[in-house]
């Protein structure tokens, strides 16, 4: 089809794209104008977030595409330079990727959210009733085969993709449980509804800022308290022989990571991305716009922009360039 058009009309075309080429092309440096690329992972808030600092990027002059990736790819993304922000970096799975990359400079830790974040396993409240001595992770050895799916002796985890030291845990702590990976956040969502819908016991992957704070009462398991020496001592904790006899960390860290070109290329865009701050409300919002509203991604940060104007007027009156300033 325009292998056709071009043959047909190779000269007048040629000189009509030229001329358009000619138009649009940025007065000044071509990197301004190329578009910031902006990682959407695996599930909804960080989709969500994504959209509006995406939206905030534009109203400053910046063209941006999104690119969906699985949230394990982010690190290669970032650091080759295929991709230049990722928005919602969570302690309690990405510590220790971020941590080393940016330790070497692939990748640039662009500030923390004011968000305090936790993941971990998690019930929805009539589960207590069935498992006494719940929260403490040490009801879970007793009731395991309440979790158990059909014909199993142990209780099942769910999981989502990002949780790496769930196996380790459950050999660390002598968990009579297997894990059951789910693909995404929405794959989680639905067997967790499905399970509150029938009241069944039900313990899996949760994280606070989200959705289901919302919508359903519970509370995450107390595994013994986080603590770095967990990760690398096996001789730390309850367990003397093995490394993650603990928790995920409480109040972790949210923060924002850039690729090495985006404050080169884009500094007026760095500035922006380095003076947005999402509290907690924020992103439990912006989950429960999609998935508890129904909204579209999009849809949702627009509704987002509409609900918080002086919060993200402040971050976008901070910046003090556009990206016609860039070099
Ligand atoms: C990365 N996550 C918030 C899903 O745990």
């Amino acid at each position: 089809m325009r292998k056709g058009i071009n043959r047909r009309c190779f000269t007048s075309c040629f000189v009509v794209t030229t001329l358009f080429m000619t138009l649009l092309a940025p007065s000044g440096a071509g990197a301004a104008r190329a578009p910031v690329r902006v990682l959407t992972l695996d599930w909804t808030s960080q989709i969500v977030v994504s959209h509006i600092i995406g939206k905030l990027l534009t109203q400053l002059g910046h063209p941006v595409t999104y690119v969906s990736e699985a949230a394990d790819s982010q690190w290669f993304m970032l650091s080759s330079g295929e991709a230049d922000l990722q928005v919602e970096v969570w302690e309690g799975s990405m510590a220790k990727e971020m941590e080393s990359l940016t330790r070497r400079g692939l990748v640039i830790d662009a500030g923390t959210h004011a968000a305090l974040t936790r993941e971990e396993w998690w019930y929805p409240e009539y589960v207590k009733a069935m498992c006494p001595g719940l929260p403490d992770w040490q009801a879970l050895k007793r009731c395991a085969g309440l979790f158990a799916v059909a014909g199993s002796a142990r209780g099942s985890y769910y999981s989502g993709p990002w949780e790496k030291p769930d196996r380790a845990r459950i050999r660390a702590l002598d968990l009579p449980f297997d894990v059951i990976t789910l693909r995404d956040g929405d794959a989680l969502r639905e067997v967790l509804v499905e399970a509150v819908a029938e009241r069944r016991p039900i313990v899996l992957f949760n994280w606070t800022p989200n959705w289901v704070e919302s919508v359903y009462h519970g509370e995450f398991v107390e595994f013994p308290a986080y603590a770095r020496e967990c990760e690398t001592e096996p001789e730390w904790g309850v367990n003397k022989e093995l490394t993650w006899d603990c928790g995920n960390p409480r109040d972790g860290w949210l923060k924002k990571a850039v690729s090495r070109q985006l404050p080169e290329n884009w500094p007026c865009a760095y500035q922006l991305i380095r003076n947005i701050s999402f509290e907690n409300a924020d992103i439990a919002e912006a989950a429960a716009l999609v998935d508890v509203g129904g909204l579209s991604y999009h849809d949702a940060a627009s509704e987002w922009l509409n609900n918080h104007e002086p919060t993200w007027r402040s971050w976008v009156e901070g910046v003090g360039c556009t990206a016609e300033d860039a070099p």
